[in-house]
């Protein structure tokens, strides 16, 4: 059985009649499925906004579990701009020397630890640090705080059973209002510091306002990177060759990270809350309801990608939005990018076969649709080059 294939559930609908519409949690989400029309929903944030009540535009809605909003991504144009002015210098870091210098021993090391282990449990014990590792160079702190967040496991606002739970986001919560109280008292040269000390609109940003683009970096960084790099993982067990055309062609790895990152489409979709009555797809949307840009179905677009179904590494045209479109594209897809990247030189280079031996996949449900999204669960064993 090929563990890497991630069917598109969506493909009859997107064909039919272009959205469909879901339920959650009572509160309806009408899913646009097709490229040009998820484009063109995120370009219009007076008909579609993402500022409405807190959680409200995330699917499952987490209204329930937080009133804290999300910076940027819970707030429209024009306020957004000013909010991203300040956080997006800081997002391009992943593009310096130096950054991309400790990515590689970060990612090189847990390689060599892995391939020294031989049996390893993928999500838990490489996705999941790698991605907690990593992050402590987007946020610029130390190392050792890792630590604590692979504590936490692999979802922030879910326990095991995969409830939203608010218990559980608390844990999130608390810690980050620790740190931005460490922060104020004692400034760094980390995130929290100088988000404490960046202008907005002629004054400093609250604590709460810092609060609202940590969560977001914690929780927007954290599924959808666990899911890409355990993904990428079953991808090369299942498709030894293609690490060695990785190895025999470098100049491509940035294609390929493109391909898989269109192909496995870590965040399905993100919701809007209608502002006036309208129609998308020639279906009627009434004002205070939900759509949402269903990003995973438009990646299998077949009007825009030919054999969508199929991953080609060296694929040429690839106008995926895996990372969103529009004003709101993702912030954190410079860091993810050289991840992946990195990922890929350092596995075709230090390894030889990964075998996988059994795995849990997690499945999406959206009642008609069935998303694969990732695995619970992947055993494997790494062998070195
Ligand atoms: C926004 C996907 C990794 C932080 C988005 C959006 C998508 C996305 C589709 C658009 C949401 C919308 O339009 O409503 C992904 C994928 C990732 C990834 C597939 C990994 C492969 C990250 C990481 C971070 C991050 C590592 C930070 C640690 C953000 C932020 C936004 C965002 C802050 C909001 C930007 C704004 O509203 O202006 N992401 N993301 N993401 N993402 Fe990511
Ligand atoms: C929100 C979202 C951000 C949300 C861009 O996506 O990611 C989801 O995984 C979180 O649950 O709160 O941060």
């Amino acid at each position: 059985m090929n563990h890497s294939e991630f069917p598109d559930p969506f493909e009859q609908a997107r064909q039919g009649d272009g959205v469909s519409t879901i339920d959650d949690q009572n509160d309806p989400v009408t899913m646009v499925l097709g490229l040009k029309n998820v484009r063109k929903c995120a370009h219009q944030w007076q008909k579609f906004q993402s500022g409405a009540e807190a959680g409200r535009i995330v699917v499952p809605s987490e209204v329930h579990i937080r009133d804290t909003r999300q910076i940027p991504f819970e707030v429209d144009p024009p306020e957004h701009g000013d909010y991203r002015a300040i956080v997006e210098p800081w997002f391009k870091r992943p593009l310096e020397q130096d950054y991309q210098d400790q990515l590689n021993d970060i990612i090189g090391s847990l390689i060599d630890e892995v391939v020294q282990q031989g049996a390893v449990e993928v999500v838990e014990e490489f996705a999941l640090r790698l991605q907690s590792r990593a992050l402590t160079l987007l946020l610029n702190t130390p190392f050792e705080e890792s630590e604590t967040w692979i504590s936490w496991g692999t979802h922030v606002f879910r326990s095991e059973d995969s409830a939203l739970d608010a218990s559980k986001a608390n844990i999130l919560y608390d810690y980050i209002d620790g740190q931005i109280d460490r922060a104020a008292a004692k400034p760094t040269d980390d995130l929290y510091s100088v988000l404490l000390n960046s202008d907005f609109q002629g004054r400093k940003l609250t604590k709460e306002e810092v609060k609202g683009v940590m969560i977001l970096t914690f929780a927007g960084g954290r599924d959808t990177v666990i899911n890409a790099v355990t993904n990428t993982i079953a991808y090369f067990a299942d498709h030894p060759e293609s690490l060695r055309y990785i190895q025999q062609h470098p100049e491509n790895t940035g294609k390929a990270v493109e391909e898989l990152v269109r192909y496995f489409s870590p965040l399905t979709h993100m919701g809007r809350v209608v502002t006036e009555d309208t129609s998308v797809c020639q279906h009627a949307a009434k004002a205070d309801s939900r759509i949402s840009l269903c990003w995973a179905s438009a990646n299998r677009d077949e009007t825009v990608f030919e054999s969508p179904n199929e991953v080609k590494l060296d694929r040429k045209v690839n106008p995926h939005v895996a990372f969103g479109f529009s004003h709101h594209n993702c912030l954190g897809a410079t860091h993810a990018r050289q991840i992946l990247q990195i990922l890929l030189t350092q596995l075709a280079a230090k390894v030889g076969q990964i075998q996988i031996h059994d795995c849990e996949e997690n499945i999406e449900d959206w009642q008609q649709f069935q998303r694969k999204v990732g695995f619970h669960r992947l055993n494997v064993t790494f062998t070195g080059n």
